[in-house]
């Protein structure tokens, strides 16, 4: 049947599919094996999310199983979010009975056309044979880079019918290696000035820490984070990080202003969220990255090629420079440094998944990076945090989010998953009683308007997820952090 190939294909990649099912999937879950897990959420871009962070933690293809057009369509933010952290995801979503399309009964939808926009590529199957090969075709746009979400809609009578196909052995191979003559001409032109590296999330995706860490100190150049970086970009501890760079592209330019080169590797500046002038317009900037999506948009020079490789053939150029390290300065808060200040030492190896939205400097000012230290998205997309950090802890893994009031409303059915499931997840909450950074920029805005205020320790209990609220952030965190249970801690600022 084609329900048992597909099986066949997919477990060459994963033991498990993230999801959320309806009527049109069940034929789908019927030939699940039994060493292929379903991880079941409650809602269906949680389920997205969770698959994101279980890439993050195994470096693996992830699986999500959408619900028809409602479901499909009630996960676009996740998939938008996937699209821009660039995670390989194969979504596959259940349509309606094939041969009845045409009445477009209840649930279906175009299902391609929905998610088009925010996938590289969709598909939908009009008999078995093309769901394999949109399945296996789908699954090589994934893993091709920029990685990204790929959508395949399955007809859902089609999965108990007879298909007479051979799997084959999966291969699929990308080389990006960087042209010596291309390297040599672009550190030329670094060399001929001041030159400030910006460092991007393509250094933990392609664990280049060694690299970028002898090339900077070859240089002698500072190295800043890319604007929201969303993995770790260098080790923070080391003297020749600078900080990470500002919201607003006026405040980067300041920063820049003493160097003539910005050397961008393994990541962008595009990411800014505040473009209230032309960034690094009289720079001669350099842009080495993997992604040739980001690397158009911009006129300056750009190098598409993978940055760990370029960073290894590239030192044998750099030039030593010697000119003052400009730092960062990051926004204060007293009491929210002083939670991140207890936390710090208790972090033990759990990785971290940020969303503060008005604390993330302070966040990463204070818990800095390492390999693998914390994750955040890019899409500036809040409720990821949660989802994505079960899904990191059902690989096995030890993860904390740290999240606002705000965000943990948009998401925390996560939590059941967690319960339900298992895991070393921990979730810490500091509720500033709403939205304080919509709150923070004009005071003429109704605060009432943007002060929802909630109590997300009872919601994560309602799943018997063991939540506790706290004035005292010291026994909070020794509460939260004394042992390896799942637990969230609720800190009313
Ligand atoms: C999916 C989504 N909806 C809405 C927003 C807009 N938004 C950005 S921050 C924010 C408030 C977040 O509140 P909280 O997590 O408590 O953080 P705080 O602003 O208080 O620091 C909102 C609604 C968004 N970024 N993403």
């Amino acid at each position: 049947m084609l329900g048992d190939k597909i099986f066949e294909l997919l477990k060459q990649f994963s033991d498990r599919v993230y999801g959320n099912p309806g009527t049109t999937e069940l034929s789908f879950i019927k030939y699940l094996p039994s060493d292929f897990k379903y991880y079941l959420a409650l809602q269906d871009g949680v389920a997205v999310g969770m698959a994101e962070g279980y890439y993050l933690a195994s470096n693996k293809l992830a699986i999500a199983n959408l619900h028809a057009a409602p479901g499909l369509s009630n996960a676009l933010g996740f998939i938008y979010t996937a699209l821009t952290d660039r995670v390989p995801l194969l979504i596959i979503g259940g349509q309606q009975t094939s041969s009845y399309l045409t009445d477009e009964p209840r649930l279906y939808g175009d299902l391609s056309n929905i998610s088009k926009p925010l996938v590289k590529a969709s598909f939908e199957a009009k008999n078995t044979y093309e769901a394999i090969r949109y399945l296996n075709r789908a699954i090589k746009l994934a893993l091709t880079p920029p990685y990204g979400p790929t959508f395949v809609s399955i007809p859902e009578d089609l999965e108990s019918k007879d298909i007479k196909y051979n799997i084959d052995p999966f291969y699929h191979k990308v080389n990006l290696c960087c042209n010596e003559d291309d390297i040599k001409e672009i550190m030329e032109i670094a060399n001929s000035g001041n030159v400030a590296i910006i460092s991007g999330y393509e250094i933990d995706a392609f664990d280049a820490f060694n690299e970028i860490t002898s090339f900077a100190e070859k240089l002698n150049s500072p190295v800043y984070a890319e604007p929201f970086a969303s993995r770790p970009p260098f080790i923070s501890s080391h003297k020749l990080f600078a900080g990470d760079l500002p919201r607003r592209s006026s405040e980067i330019n300041k920063v820049l202003d003493n160097y003539d080169v910005i050397l961008i590797i393994g990541g962008s500046v595009n990411n800014v969220l505040f473009p209230d002038e032309e960034l690094l317009g009289s720079k001669k900037v350099i842009e080495v990255t993997y992604d040739w999506i980001e690397a158009s948009k911009r006129p300056w020079r750009t190098l598409v090629c993978n940055p760990k490789d370029f960073l290894v053939k590239a030192i044998k150029y750099a030039k030593p420079h010697y000119g003052e390290i400009k730092k960062v300065v990051y926004p204060r808060n007293d009491k929210v440094e002083e939670i991140l200040k207890t936390l710090y030492p208790n972090l033990r190896n759990y990785t971290v998944f940020d969303e503060v939205p008005s604390y993330r400097e302070i966040v990463r000012n204070i818990l800095g990076y390492k390999k693998g230290s914390l994750y955040s998205n890019r899409a500036g997309f809040i409720g990821w945090a949660i989802p994505a950090s079960f899904g990191y802890s059902s690989y096995g893994k030890k993860s904390l989010a740290i999240v606002g009031d705000g965000s943990f409303n948009y998401s925390f059915q996560a939590l059941w998953s967690a319960s339900k499931y298992g895991g070393k997840m921990k979730v810490l909450v500091i509720n500033n009683q709403g939205y304080n950074s919509l709150r923070h920029w004009n005071n003429n805005i109704n605060y009432e308007l943007l002060s929802p205020n909630t109590s997300p320790w009872k919601l994560a209990s309602s799943y018997n997820f063991e939540g506790k609220e706290f004035d005292d952030h010291k026994k909070a965190i020794d509460w939260l952090m004394s042992d390896d249970t799942q637990k969230l801690a609720e800190i009313r600022l």
